[in-house]
């Protein structure tokens, strides 16, 4: 193994709390949904008891309708804000209200298939159902096909220009008082602004005053965007669950899963735009399409197979944003006025998102650009080390160190 390697797998061992994984201690002390789904993946590939165990303490969290929530607060730690007591939720253990890309249906095909025994996949995969069914019924009550986030935080991309025109419809005020702990840990000028901050508490009151349940929140939200990132996540992980109910003999499941797939497989398919190149995500509060060009516009290819024509136009596209870069992909080209190469999600390049990113150009066969991405993440975690994200600009590591997705990242592409 070398020596990269075994840091990578150290810092997993560092971050475990007792089978769950956290992000990085001191920044992010409690178990996250989406960072546990890739470090799980991770595991697939060298240690899939643990990678299943990592599942199943993330789904201890996990709400009576199916929801999977963003953060599990198995300990307490004050060291993050906004801590349990600001979510006010009730279940058992406590948890925030929201939630996030649901890559874990993807972690539980992966462990199946690195060879995790039926007993304990079944469990999981009746999780990922429940959570997949939430998705559809909470989050497109519509039917449009696209699935919709109440909170930026939702996304996982908190501050990503995607937001802005949103996230100004919403208030500033807020109930609770916002005691920011983000900025002890990192330099401010790499996190996002108070007003930031100010909005996304304001939405957690709101929903908090909605007592958490899915249809009043969904008639109060002030934030509302359906979004293409979260539903071609959505859509990977449902195809990967179709195949694997039928590995299962859950035939009904199986049934299901194909239409829920298909669903979104005809959103996604009406959300293209020729005109951008790209995938374009809805705010359903004005009706418009989402302008601003973020990395959320390409990951619909994890789950797509794009005709020639879309599929030479969006690698052309995602060649340009490259350019010039140090490393790639930023989640924001350089030359769009909202481009800030070192605040957060406004244009740095995240180890996890070259994941999905090299995934769905292979899966295009856009072989050249994925092994252009694959090694340039590579490269630039061998040279700068496992840390939250870069600056593509200069290649900086920016934001907390010592990072579990990070590292499962790297193993991954590294292999
Ligand atoms: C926060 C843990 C999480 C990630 C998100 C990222 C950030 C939490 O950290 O959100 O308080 O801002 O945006 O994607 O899951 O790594």
């Amino acid at each position: 193994m070398s020596d990269f390697r075994a840091i990578a797998r150290g810092i997993l061992q560092d971050n475990d709390r007792g089978g769950y994984t956290v992000p990085t201690a001191g920044l992010y002390p409690f178990q996250w949904n989406w960072d546990s789904a890739f470090v799980a993946m991770a595991f697939a590939e060298f240690d899939v008891p643990r990678g299943c165990l990592e599942l199943e303490r993330l789904i201890e969290g996990q709400w009576d309708d199916g929801m999977i929530p963003h953060i599990v607060f198995h300990q307490p730690s004050d060291s993050y804000f906004p801590g349990a007591d600001v979510w006010r939720t009730s279940h058992r253990i406590p948890t925030s209200g929201i939630t996030q890309p649901p890559v874990f249906g993807m972690a539980v095909k992966a462990l199946h298939d690195s060879g995790a025994p039926a007993e304990r996949i079944r469990p999981l995969f009746h999780a990922a159902l429940r959570y997949h069914r939430w998705w559809y019924s909470a989050r497109d009550p519509e039917g449009t096909g696209l699935v919709a986030l109440l909170h930026p935080w939702e996304s996982g991309s908190d501050n990503s220009p995607a937001w802005d025109v949103a996230l100004a419809r919403v208030p500033t005020t807020t109930t609770t008082p916002v005691k920011r702990k983000d900025t002890g840990h990192v330099d401010p000028a790499m996190r996002p602004r108070d007003q930031d901050y100010q909005r996304f508490i304001h939405l957690v009151d709101t929903y908090a005053a909605c007592g958490w349940d899915a249809a009043e929140q969904w008639d109060a939200a002030p934030f509302k965007v359906a979004c293409v990132q979260t539903t071609g996540i959505l859509l990977a992980a449902g195809e990967g669950l179709q195949q694997l109910a039928r590995a299962l003999g859950e035939e009904a499941a199986a049934a299901e899963l194909d239409a829920m797939n298909a669903r979104s497989r005809a959103g996604l398919d009406q959300a293209w735009s020729d005109a951008d190149s790209r995938f374009r995500s809805l705010d359903l509060v004005s009706g418009q399409r989402v302008a601003a060009p973020t990395q959320a516009c390409f990951i619909p290819l994890l789950a797509l197979d794009l005709p020639a024509a879309r599929m030479a136009a969006a690698e052309q596209e995602m060649r340009r944003w490259c350019e010039g870069m140090l490393v790639s992909f930023p989640t924001t080209p350089r030359d769009y006025p909202g481009f800030e190469p070192r605040r957060y999600w406004r244009g740095s390049v995240w180890p996890i998102i070259d994941w999905l990113l090299v995934q769905g150009l292979l899966r295009n066969n856009a072989t050249a650009l994925a092994e252009d991405i694959r090694h340039s993440i590579v490269t630039a975690l061998e040279t700068a080390g496992f840390c939250e994200y870069f600056d593509p600009t200069t290649g900086e590591p920016c934001g907390g160190g010592h990072f579990s997705w990070t590292a499962a990242a790297y193993l991954h592409l590294s292999q």
